[in-house]
């Protein structure tokens, strides 16, 4: 008899696939609210990803469920509380994106520092046949500000240094481990920072930390960068930076209402936009299925879970 599995949010085809060929998989999006209620009681694993939301009620609503894997780094919409609560274990797919994430915050820093999507727009319009491009911002040897010096912060740290660049950084205590300058305060690495980039975890402890104040403080020619989670930045208090030039430009992989992205941060060539992508490249997501897949048989099996979350 196969275990039962409900999987609860978006997960790649092929996960999907392979999940279907190893366990009795109920797919939510599929299934009436009936449908998922009459196997509710036999569900022992729940599959979400980082975005999805899984709530206390919800997990009550499973009476056997013991491990809500999470197909992602983040699990900030997951009540982990509450899991734990309910002996529920809870794990995630940490290191194996580590890489990716780090890329394209470089690429997005690069990107809107020296406009490249405006500069093709430009070339597009047949802007090039009247006038040169506009000049743009030096990324190499300014100052880089990084909140949240988890496994990406300092990915991109490490990549940061290859461009001769100024690394501080701000997060709940210092790891006397890096060597990079620690400064406490948000506001003042604000102040100190060419471009903020933001790497820390979503959820009620990080809320809108980059609100109006710390926006002011990092100035007219600084440059947000945000590649952790939307609830991370004020995003009205972005739009306003940015509108009032408070700020110099921005460069975001996350947005407060995702897929829904806000007029005033598109059509900007000082804003650089993209949709959720960081983790999103084919050997990522390979290795990302693959932790799913190894703490799901881990639990199973009652064998030690691969990457249970902290
Ligand atoms: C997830 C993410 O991979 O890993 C995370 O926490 O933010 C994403 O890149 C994505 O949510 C999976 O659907």
């Amino acid at each position: 008899m196969k275990q039962k599995v409900l999987k609860q949010a978006y997960l790649p085809d092929a996960l999907t696939t392979e999940l279907s060929q190893r366990y009795d998989l109920y797919d939510m999006a599929l299934l009436t609210d009936a449908e998922v209620q009459a196997v509710a009681s036999e569900i022992t694993v729940v599959i979400t990803n980082g975005e999805a939301v899984v709530t206390r009620e919800f997990i009550s609503t499973l009476p056997a469920l013991k491990l809500i894997a999470v197909f992602g780094v983040g699990y900030d919409g997951v009540d982990v509380a509450a899991a734990r609560d309910a002996g529920v274990d809870v794990t995630h797919t940490p290191g194996v994106l580590t890489d990716d994430v780090a890329d394209l915050a470089m690429g997005l820093m690069l990107a809107v520092s020296r406009k490249i999507v405006a500069a093709q727009k430009f070339i597009e319009q047949a802007g090039w046949h009247k006038s040169g491009f506009q000049w743009t911002r030096k990324v190499s040897g300014k100052r880089l500000g990084i909140l949240g010096m988890g496994r990406i912060g300092q990915a991109i740290a490490k990549r940061a240094t290859a461009f001769d660049m100024e690394i501080a950084y701000s997060d709940r205590q210092q790891n006397n481990a890096l060597t990079w300058e620690f400064i406490p305060d948000l506001q003042t690495l604000a102040q100190n920072s060419d471009f903020l980039m933001v790497c820390a975890p979503g959820g009620e402890g990080t809320k809108a930390l980059i609100n109006q104040s710390v926006l002011e403080a990092l100035g007219a020619e600084g440059i947000l960068i945000n590649i952790s989670r939307g609830s991370v930045v004020d995003e009205q208090a972005l739009i306003a930076a940015l509108e009032n030039n408070i700020i110099a430009g921005a460069a975001l992989d996350v947005f407060a209402h995702e897929p829904l992205v806000p007029a005033s941060l598109q059509q900007r060539d000082n804003v650089v936009i993209t949709p959720h992508m960081a983790s999103a490249t084919w050997e990522t997501r390979r290795e990302m299925s693959r932790l799913v897949l190894e703490n799901v048989e881990a639990w199973f099996a009652g064998t030690p879970l691969v990457t249970p979350v902290p």
